[in-house]
């Protein structure tokens, strides 16, 4: 199995929701429940995100709750990290309980916040996990060698790269790694990050990344794929040369940021298929399947 973008795609756009709003965008997924679980990002009228859940027995007709469920106001102590909003989750289940690593905007610019939940109904928001700039931030949905680990790309002094840090607790930050760095004069050559939790497989971690390049006068978003050693998560066993979901159909090319493929989130499904999450131009949100095999062989 290759990679087949859904022909009913966009499958959300912000028709769907029951209030007002610019765009909704970029969700991080996860199974709870038997259900597939989004949180999208939603762009308030007023140009600042919160968070809001959706979720689906089929993986592609969604229902909202009916008002924001995470929003920067409910960050209270933290709220000064991210009165410009909140974006772009990634969700990873570890045992009973999911984490969420987002993006919490503020003057300060981009830093990575940690919130957890056990239902959705409930979190709690532990704040800020790296110094600014710093964002597209993805945990390991297991403990390796006892720790917790954590990829992100901080952005310092124009900084482009991906870095792997570990931790005793989720909060207290260590043992800081260089993971991958774009390939000069590719498709990926301005900056990459981290587009997905990464998936256990017997290959490797998988997980999603995106690479970006500006073009003319555009700048183009496309996501790739990379395999880490499964003991030594800072050791990268293979990576795709080339992009496999690019923006070339006129939802991914049309929007406000045109010729954008992002994506937070991947549910992977029991017959080694997987849906990504995605969002073309910034502005809807899309599914698109492949297999985890597939995208190993292209690592290789
Ligand atoms: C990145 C993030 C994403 C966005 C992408 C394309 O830097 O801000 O939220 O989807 O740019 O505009």
């Amino acid at each position: 199995m290759e990679i087949i973008k859904y022909s009913q795609n966009p499958i959300i756009t912000k028709d769907h929701v029951s209030f007002r709003i610019n765009s909704i965008f970029n969700p991080g997924a996860v199974m709870h429940n038997n259900e597939y679980l989004l949180m999208c990002r939603i762009e308030m009228p007023n140009g600042r995100s919160a968070l809001l859940k959706a979720t689906s027995n089929d993986g592609y007709n969604f229902k909202f709750d009916v008002k924001p469920t995470l929003t920067p106001e409910d960050h209270k102590d933290y709220y000064e990290y991210v009165n410009w909003g909140i974006e772009d989750a990634r969700i990873t289940k570890n045992g009973n309980t999911y984490y969420l690593t987002y993006t919490g905007y503020s003057k300060y610019m981009p830093v990575v916040i940690l919130a957890e939940t056990k239902d959705f109904e409930n979190y709690k928001i532990h704040g800020p996990i790296s110094e600014p700039s710093n964002k597209d931030c993805t945990l390991f949905p297991e403990k390796i060698d006892g720790f917790f680990w954590k990829i992100d790309r901080p952005s310092a002094e124009k900084r482009n790269d991906i870095w792997i840090s570990k931790s005793p607790d989720l909060i207290h930050w260590g043992g800081y790694k260089f993971l991958m760095e774009p390939i000069a004069g590719t498709w990926e050559n301005d900056k990459i990050g981290s587009s997905s939790t990464p998936i256990k497989t017997k290959d490797g971690w998988l997980m999603l990344y995106h690479g970006v390049r500006g073009f003319g006068i555009s700048t183009l978003y496309k996501i790739g794929a990379v395999l880490l050693d499964l003991e030594k998560p800072w050791i990268v066993k293979g990576r795709t040369t080339e992009p496999f979901l690019i923006p070339d159909l006129d939802y991914e090319r049309i929007g406000d940021v045109p010729n954008v493929v992002f994506a937070c989130g991947w549910i992977p499904e029991p017959n080694g298929k997987l849906k990504i999450y995605y969002s073309g131009a910034d502005q809807n949100i899309c599914v698109a399947e492949t297999s985890i095999d597939y995208l190993i062989s292209l690592c290789k």
